[in-house]
């Protein structure tokens, strides 16, 4: 095994951590699509499934290193949030604890003299801080739409997505 048992374990921890947010955000999206707001839970359905992605990339890397992958129990996610509002501050919220939790991976590997881990981090590092701008930016247009005033939030979601699309 390339790795130490304790980056391994570490990684594995990760796994869940990428789990329960995807879990976290799939149970936002169902909520915002009973509020009406059926573009606002697609684009959480796609933050679910980017979340889903991010654990198994890292599962991909334990392969590769020879390490032993454990998946451990997924928390029940918060199922009533009452507001889009309050769903976009706990996912900020949540992209912060993120990239504290990467940050932390990345401060073992660079005192575990760990390099090929602290490279394989570096994506991650980049992706939180479009992850954390990005829901920071969908909290301001929230707030500035206002509760009764969401589906303005609907229709530039649905452009962005577009946009998004035509990318790919
Ligand atoms: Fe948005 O958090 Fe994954 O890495």
């Amino acid at each position: 095994m390339m790795i130490s048992e304790q980056m391994n374990s570490a990684l594995n921890k990760q796994v869940a951590n990428e789990l329960n947010t995807s879990f976290a955000y799939l149970a936002m999206a169902f909520e915002l699509d009973d509020m009406g707001l059926k573009i606002f839970g697609e684009r959480f359905v796609q933050q679910s499934d980017e979340e889903r992605e991010h654990a198994m990339k890292i599962t991909g890397y334990l392969q590769d290193v020879g390490g032993k992958v454990v998946l451990s129990g997924v928390d029940t996610p918060r199922s009533e949030y009452g507001s889009a509002r309050s769903m976009v501050e706990a996912a900020l919220e949540s992209e912060k604890t993120v990239t504290r939790q990467i940050n932390d991976l990345v401060s073992l590997a660079e005192s575990e003299k760990d390099y090929a881990t602290r490279s394989f981090l570096q994506w991650y590092v980049d992706e939180q801080v479009e992850e954390v701008s990005s829901m920071s930016e969908l909290l301001q247009m929230v707030e500035m739409a206002g509760e009764s005033n969401l589906f303005l939030v609907e229709n530039r979601l649905a452009k962005m997505m577009k946009q998004e699309q035509g990318k790919e």
